[in-house]
C-alpha cells in the first residue's frame, strides 16, 4: 500500500521534472557579455581564450567587438581581466534576454508544429523554428509536389543516425545540369535561423519556376538545409547553445566535433583545438565525422560541376570568402569574390536596408582552419565559395523576424546563383 503510494508520488515528481526540463536549464546565472576591445592585445587574448579555454562560449569574436556567454563562477575573473585589458563591456542576464523573445523556446508541442501540407506550410512554416522531422517532412512534401523539378535524397547519416537530407532543384530533373549551386546550413546546431533561409529558397524557386527560368537554365540547385541535425535537435531538447555535432567518445564526458573545423584544408592549423571539450574541437583527423564525410563525398564527386558553395551560419551580417585560415594568404581571385559578394549584399539591402560586411573571416573575425569555404575553394577548385553569417545578436531571433530574414537572404542567394551561369 505505502509502496504503491510512494510509486505514484515518484512518478508524479518525475513527470513534473520532465515537463519542466528545458534547453535553458544550464544557463541560470549566465551573463552575455558584449565586449568592445579596440586594441590588438585584447583581441589576441580573446582569440587565445576562444581556442584554449573551453569554459567560455564565444558567440561572436571580431577584431573590435565580441559577444561571450559566461557562467556565474567565472564572471568575476572574466570582468577583472577585461578591465586589465581596458576593454569596455556590457553584461546582460542571459535568461532575461531569452525570455524577452516571449515565446516557447523548448519543444514545440502544439499542432502548429506538425504541419506538413505544403499549402499550409507556406503560411505557417516561416513563423516558428521547426524540428528535424518537420524539416524533413517539409522537404519531402516539396519534392512530392514538384516531381519534375525537385528530388529529395539523403547524402548520408549523422553520428546518431539521422539523415543528412538534400533537395536538388532543376528545370528538368531527368537530364543532368552542367553546373551546380551548392548551399548548406546548420553546420552549427544552435544557428536555428539558417535552415529556414534555405528552405525558403527551395519553396520560392519551386513555386515560381517560370520567373526563375533564366537563373535555373543549366544550373542545378543543391540544398542541404540541416547538416548537423544531431546538434540541432540537442539544442532543442537539452542545450539551446549547443554548437558541435554529437560525436560521443567512450569514457569521455565532453562530446562533439566542430563540423566547421573538420574539413581537410590546413586542418587544425589555426583557431581550432584538440581539446575534446572545446567549442572548436577539430576531431581526430580531417573528415573524421560522418557529416563532413557525406558533404565531402558529394562535393568531390561533383567537383567539376559545382561552381558555387554557400555555407550559411549565424550571426553577424557578414559575407566571407576564402581564405579563413590565415590573414597572410590571399585568394588569387579575391577581387572577383569580393565583387560577387558585394552584389549579393546590395540585393539583400534592398529589402529593408540590412547592411552586410564583406571580406575574409580571417581578417574580420579570427583565423580558423578546417572550414567548408576554404576546402571548397582551395582543395576542390570551386570558384565561388562563401560563408554567410545571417543577422542577429543571439542565435535566437524573434519569430516575427524569421520571414524578413528569409526574404532578404533570398535576394542574396539569387544574386549568388545568377553568377553560376558565368562559369
Ligand atoms: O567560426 C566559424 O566556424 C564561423 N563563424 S560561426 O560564428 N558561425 O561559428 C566562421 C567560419 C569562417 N570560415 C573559416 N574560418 N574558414
Ligand atoms: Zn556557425
Amino acid at each position: 500500500m505505502w509502496q504503491n503510494a510512494l510509486n505514484v508520488v515518484m512518478l508524479a515528481l518525475f513527470a513534473i521534472l520532465a515537463a519542466s526540463a528545458s534547453n535553458l536549464d544550464g544557463y541560470h546565472g549566465y551573463n552575455k557579455y558584449t565586449v568592445f576591445h579596440d586594441n590588438e592585445d585584447a583581441f589576441k587574448y580573446l582569440v587565445k581564450l576562444q581556442t584554449d579555454y573551453a569554459e567560455l562560449d564565444f558567440w561572436l569574436l571580431t577584431r573590435n567587438m565580441s559577444i561571450v556567454a559566461v557562467a556565474p563562477t567565472l564572471q568575476g575573473a572574466f570582468e577583472a581581466r577585461l578591465n586589465q585589458l581596458n576593454a569596455r563591456f556590457v553584461a546582460n542576464a542571459l535568461m532575461e534576454e531569452m525570455s524577452s523573445y516571449n515565446e516557447t523556446l523548448t519543444n514545440c508541442l502544439n499542432s502548429e508544429c506538425e504541419l506538413n501540407r505544403p499549402r499550409r506550410q507556406a503560411r505557417g512554416f516561416f513563423s516558428h523554428f521547426p524540428r528535424y522531422s518537420e524539416i524533413l517532412n517539409y522537404m519531402s512534401a516539396l519534392a512530392a509536389r514538384h516531381p519534375k523539378n525537385c528530388r529529395y535524397e539523403s547524402l548520408g547519416r549523422t553520428f546518431e543516425g539521422r539523415h543528412i537530407a538534400a533537395l536538388s532543384i532543376s528545370l528538368n530533373s531527368r537530364g543532368q545540369a552542367r553546373r551546380v549551386a551548392y548551399i548548406q546550413a546548420a553546420a552549427h546546431g544552435r544557428e536555428w535561423i539558417t535552415p529556414l533561409t534555405v528552405l525558403y529558397l527551395a519553396n520560392e524557386l519551386l513555386n515560381n519556376l517560370r520567373a526563375f527560368r533564366r537563373v535555373l537554365e543549366d544550373v542545378e540547385i543543391y540544398l542541404v538545409p540541416l547538416v548537423n541535425s544531431d546538434g540541432y535537435e540537442y539544442s532543442f531538447t537539452t542545450d539551446r547553445f549547443w554548437r558541435k555535432n554529437r560525436h560521443r567518445y567512450a569514457g569521455r564526458t565532453c562530446a562533439g566535433v566542430d563540423i566547421n573545423r573538420n574539413f581537410p584544408n590546413n586542418w587544425n592549423y589555426n583557431g581550432a583545438s584538440q581539446n575534446l571539450c572545446s567549442e572548436v574541437y577539430s576531431g581526430t583527423g580531417p573528415i573524421s565525422e560522418s557529416e563532413t564525410a557525406a558533404i565531402a563525398r558529394y562535393l568531390e564527386y561533383n567537383r567539376h560541376r559545382v561552381k558555387l558553395s554557400l555555407d550559411v551560419h549565424s550571426f553577424g551580417k557578414f559575407l566571407f570568402y576564402p581564405f579563413g585560415y590565415s590573414r597572410n594568404v590571399a585568394a588569387p581571385t579575391r577581387n572577383l569574390l569580393h565583387s560577387v559578394a558585394q552584389r549579393a549584399a546590395n540585393q539583400i539591402a534592398k529589402y529593408r536596408g540590412t547592411q552586410y560586411t564583406i571580406g575574409t573571416s580571417a581578417g574580420i573575425l579570427y583565423e580558423a582552419s578546417g572550414g567548408l569555404d576554404d576546402y571548397a575553394y582551395g582543395n576542390l577548385g570551386i570558384p565561388m565559395s562563401f560563408t554567410v553569417e545571417l543577422p542577429g545578436e543571439n542565435f535566437h531571433v524573434a519569430r516575427s523576424d524569421i520571414i524578413h530574414i528569409c526574404k532578404e537572404t533570398f535576394a542574396g542567394f539569387i544574386e549568388f546563383i545568377r553568377h553560376v551561369s558565368l562559369y
